[in-house]
């Protein structure tokens, strides 16, 4: 049988990193390796580059503002099917579309609409690629040490 351990990025988004140890227990008990893990606040030039494939979305300023609200948990996953299978755990993009249909993903019980819907999964290959090396080889964006909680940083 075709094993294919994948990566993918995850984030927790300012809306959800209250819960931040509660959905890290939730990544590992699905069996997900943790491989990297930050917290970091964006720029909002930071959060557009991130987001840029959706920069001529109406949605787009609003969008931005809410990523660079505060800080966030950045993560690189590893798993058989990571892509697939992280996306399928968070649930649809409108959070109150996830309560209907799948009421034990991430977003049904974190999130609160289409806008602050708790996490971000990478969609494809290509863009788990693109948002690891994003977050996880470059030194322009300045880490909060890994240990700090939330509520210390806040
Ligand atoms: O891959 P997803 O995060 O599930 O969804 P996406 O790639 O279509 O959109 C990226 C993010 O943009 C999404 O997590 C939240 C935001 N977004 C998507 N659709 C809307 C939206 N924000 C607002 N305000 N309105 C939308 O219709």
């Amino acid at each position: 049988k075709d094993i294919h351990v994948q990566r993918t990025l995850a984030i927790i988004k300012p809306d959800a990193v209250n819960k931040a140890e509660e959905i890290e227990d939730q990544v590992l008990r699905a069996g997900f390796s943790i491989l990297n893990k930050r917290w970091v606040h964006l720029s909002p030039e930071q959060c557009s580059e991130f987001y840029s494939d959706h920069s001529s979305k109406i949605f787009f300023p609003s969008l931005v503002a809410f990523m660079s609200s505060g800080p966030i948990v950045v993560m690189e996953l590893a798993k058989e099917n990571a892509i697939s299978s992280w996306r399928n755990m968070i649930g649809n993009t409108n959070s109150e579309k996830a309560r209907a249909e799948q009421p034990d993903s991430i977003r049904a019980k974190y999130g609160r609409d289409e806008q602050c819907n708790a996490v971000h999964g990478s969609d494809s290959e290509l863009n788990a690629e693109r948002e690891i090396r994003f977050f996880f080889s470059r030194s322009v964006i300045e880490p909060i040490p890994i240990g700090q909680s939330a509520k210390d940083y806040l």
